[in-house]
């Protein structure tokens, strides 16, 4: 698979000063399929220096040139949409068709609002006898992670530039070649040099550093809570303002007017989807007891039926840690009603759709993250019990509510301690703001709440 062998610091691929390399593995058949730098601390240091020299231009670049920038960023992408797609699917496994639908069309979407965004937000307001300037932040350190390659790296670059702010990005080492295809089309759509800056490389040695150093204003993490909660730790001690896009054990609450069938249908495909490795995927079915081993037989249906459509999870260490919360799940007594710990295949980190039924509240697999594609169905007494489930982790990064009636289900959503709420299955939609209540994180992504993450406020008294 086609790779550069350099980082792209400062408007050019640049041979880097660490010699370590990170193997690109291809998850469905475990080849090595690309080597790349892992860059260390020293080119950590180039690239912020080269978003500081860049920044005072950039920030003072009008909005409008911004948004012409942008889009033809997004034209870039847009340009590569087959190869992006291809990459994707050779770097994170997943099917093609996913890869097509979803790790491409929706960056493609989330770069084309923040075209439109830099174009038409007010970087300038009149309060009482002030105005309110709405100034960059600065350097931005991102890392991201694997899960969705791309969007995850447009969710942060793209509010960033339109901020006027510059960038240092430091993408996962699973997935390090769809961030080169992203520098090339930065790089096409002629934004400055320094500007947006890639260096690949290992979370410990490249992230760490990022995250530490002086020259970085702000650091926009994607990523474990484990990691997040240091990157905050590090930021509050240097009074760098940070965004955390942490975890998630999200429930996906059928009152007992909805359509079950439905609901459980959607449920499950929300859950399979990208192999389990998204961070709002609804992985808490709670079901009213009267419909519960109903919900229960078609969930396990419905998961049966994904068998070959879903593509491996992302790593060796990825497969054992959800096999081993599988088990977890079956020794804390819940009930194996679909998939399970193993594969039939030999090569490839595959893991069966599983749906885990019986699941107590206080179980294990529902209450951590185990980021594969694994189901718990849980049952509730009432409204206020499945209420006190939903809201019983520490986590409250999105979820979803179904009835028969939007009103009885928005009610619902209105008392649940989520940033995310999807109504009787909902639609992704690029300008909502996207982030968590509670241990899922602080700081929001997507739309005009995303890119005022980059921005901050001077005030002028007349
Ligand atoms: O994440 P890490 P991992 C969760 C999910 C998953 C688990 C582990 O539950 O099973 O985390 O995944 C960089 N300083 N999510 O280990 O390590 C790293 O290089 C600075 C949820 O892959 O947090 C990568 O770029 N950076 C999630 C990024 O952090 C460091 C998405 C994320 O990797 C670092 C991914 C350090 N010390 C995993 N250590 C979501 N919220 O969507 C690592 N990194």
């Amino acid at each position: 698979m086609k790779a550069h062998d350099g980082l792209y610091i400062d408007g050019a691929w640049r041979p880097a000063a660490s010699t370590d390399e990170i193997e690109v593995v291809n998850p469905a058949d475990e080849r090595i399929i690309a080597t790349v730098p892992a860059g260390g601390a020293a080119d950590v240091d180039t690239a912020v220096r080269a978003a500081r020299a860049a920044l005072p231009a950039w920030a003072a670049t009008p909005p409008a040139e911004r948004a012409a920038r942008l889009a033809a960023l997004r034209d870039a992408l847009a340009a590569r949409e087959e190869e992006i797609a291809e990459t994707v699917t050779a770097e994170l496994g997943s099917p093609l068709p996913f890869s097509r639908a979803v790790h491409t069309a929706v960056p493609l979407a989330v770069a084309g609002s923040y075209a439109e965004l830099a174009a038409t937000h007010s970087f300038e307001e009149k309060v009482g006898n002030s105005t309110v300037l709405h100034e960059p932040i600065g350097v931005v350190g991102a890392i991201t992670p694997w899960n969705y390659p791309l969007h995850q790296i447009v969710a942060k670059v793209a509010p960033a530039l339109a901020a006027g702010c510059t960038v240092v990005l430091k993408p996962a080492e699973d997935t390090p070649l769809t961030a080169q295809l992203f520098a090339e089309a930065v790089h096409e759509a002629g934004v400055p040099a320094g500007v947006f800056n890639l260096v690949t490389g290992l979370g410990p040695v490249a992230g760490q550093a990022l995250a530490e150093h002086p020259g970085v204003d702000l650091v926009s993490f994607t990523g474990s809570t484990a990691v997040g909660r240091r990157i905050g730790a590090v930021a509050g001690g240097a009074v760098k303002k940070v965004a955390l896009e942490l975890g998630g054990k999200s429930a996906n609450v059928i009152l007992p007017s909805a359509d079950l069938a439905r609901a459980v249908n959607v449920g499950v495909a929300n859950v399979m989807s990208n192999s389990g490795q998204t961070c709002s995927a609804w992985t808490r079915m709670l079901v009213h007891r009267d419909q519960y081993d109903e919900a229960v037989e078609l969930a396990a249906a419905a998961a049966a039926k994904y068998g070959d459509r879903i593509g491996p999870v992302v790593s060796s260490g990825q497969r054992a840690r959800v096999r081993g919360y599988i088990e977890k799940g079956v020794a804390e007594g819940a009930r194996l009603v679909a998939g399970g710990p193993g594969s039939a295949r030999e090569t490839g980190y595959f893991v069966e759709p599983t749906v885990l039924a019986d699941v107590t509240p206080e179980m294990t697999v529902a209450q951590e993250e185990i980021f594969g594609p694994v189901l718990t169905v849980l049952r509730y007494e009432d409204e206020e019990d499945a209420l006190r489930i939903a809201n019983g982790t520490v986590y409250g990064l999105a979820g979803a509510v179904w009835a028969a009636d939007e009103a009885e289900a928005v009610a619902f959503a209105r008392r649940m301690e989520t940033g995310q709420v999807d109504i009787n299955g909902g639609r992704f939609n690029p300008l909502a703001p996207f982030g968590g209540y509670k241990q899922s994180g602080v700081g929001r992504e997507l739309g005009a709440h995303g890119l005022a993450e980059y921005l901050q406020t001077k005030s002028l008294q007349f």
